[in-house]
């Protein structure tokens, strides 16, 4: 029923954006996926025989260390080799003109791809960190990291259609340059809390927020999934931009339906 309410004028989205405070963007996998980064759901969604989310928890990689890295380290090699689309470029320059025109911009993303950034936008948030990061598991060190490969062990290792696992032992996995611990990427696999700075600064974000743009995202993983709904609460308006629908669908007065290269310049034009 509520679906019909859904409009995808973008004359309509203009007025609204015109009077806009506070603009947030949230986006997921699906903004990055016409750069050639596969998604988690759907289509793509399977590294080897693993559901990727299945990679993505500390369970796993206590269990298979050396599993992990493989898969960190494939992501690593396509996302090196990825350029921004005009997705991740209409959001840039949605910053520069919310600054021009004195309005509020905040950009999180569930991706760790770094494509944001590489597009020109500034203070985004990484609500699930970075590819590019490591974290060691004993001293807690956090550096970035951008070697490819990363450790001598992992070079050619993680094509995504082979059964054979790579099983490194955990002394030439990449290690602490500081204590010599195991490290891990600096992500935030399923069960941990998001960083405490990043958790404050998207509840700023999203205090008062009067426009929420919701991009590219399965909207099933929470905390993330959660903001649609917030914002709807506080009286925002949400527009979200997916080829499917989703859970958060309902909250949204605007639907732009359709591969976020195409509609979110449309819209955002
Ligand atoms: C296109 C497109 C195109 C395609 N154009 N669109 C409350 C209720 C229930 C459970 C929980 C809860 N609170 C916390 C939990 C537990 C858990 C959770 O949410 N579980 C649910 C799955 C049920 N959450 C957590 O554990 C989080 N931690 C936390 O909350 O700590 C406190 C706590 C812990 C435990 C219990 C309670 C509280 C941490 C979540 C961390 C998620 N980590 C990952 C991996 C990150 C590192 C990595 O990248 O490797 O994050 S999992 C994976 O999912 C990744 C993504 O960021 C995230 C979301 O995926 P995303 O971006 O939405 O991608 P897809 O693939 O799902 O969707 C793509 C979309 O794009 C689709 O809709 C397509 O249609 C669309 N699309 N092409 C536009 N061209
Ligand atoms: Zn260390």
């Amino acid at each position: 029923q509520q679906t019909r309410l859904m409009s995808d004028s973008v004359e309509e989205f203009s007025s609204v954006f015109q009077h806009a405070k506070k603009v947030v963007v949230l986006t997921g996998a699906g903004i990055s996926a016409e750069s050639g980064i596969p998604t988690f759901r759907g289509e793509g969604g399977l590294w080897r025989d693993f559901d990727a989310t299945e990679l993505a928890t500390p369970g796993a990689f206590a269990a298979n260390p050396s599993l992990v890295w493989e898969f960190y380290h494939y992501r690593r090699t396509i996302v090196a080799g990825a350029s921004p689309n005009a997705g991740h470029y209409a959001v840039a320059a949605l910053q520069r003109r919310c600054r021009r025109l004195g309005k509020d911009f905040i950009l999180l993303t569930q991706n760790i791809d770094g494509l944001h950034a590489k597009a020109g936008s500034t203070d985004v948030v990484e609500l699930h960190g970075s590819l590019w990061e490591t974290r060691c598991c004993h001293c807690k060190a956090v550096e970035a990291n951008r070697n490819m490969p990363i450790c001598p062990a992992l070079d050619g290792k993680g094509a995504p259609d082979t059964v054979h696992e790579a099983n490194i032992p955990s002394m030439q996995l990449p290690r602490c340059n500081k204590c010599n611990g195991l490290l891990r990427p600096r992500v935030i696999w399923f069960g941990e809390c998001l960083e405490r700075d990043v958790l404050r600064r998207t509840d700023d974000a999203l205090q008062g927020c009067d426009l929420l743009l919701v991009v590219g995202t399965s909207a099933v993983v929470y905390p993330a999934a959660g903001y649609a709904p917030l914002v709807k609460s506080q009286g925002g308006v949400v527009a979200e931009f997916n080829t499917e629908d989703t859970p958060i669908s309902y909250n949204c007065r605007f639907k732009f339906q359709g591969p976020s290269s195409v509609k979110l310049p449309t819209a955002l034009g």
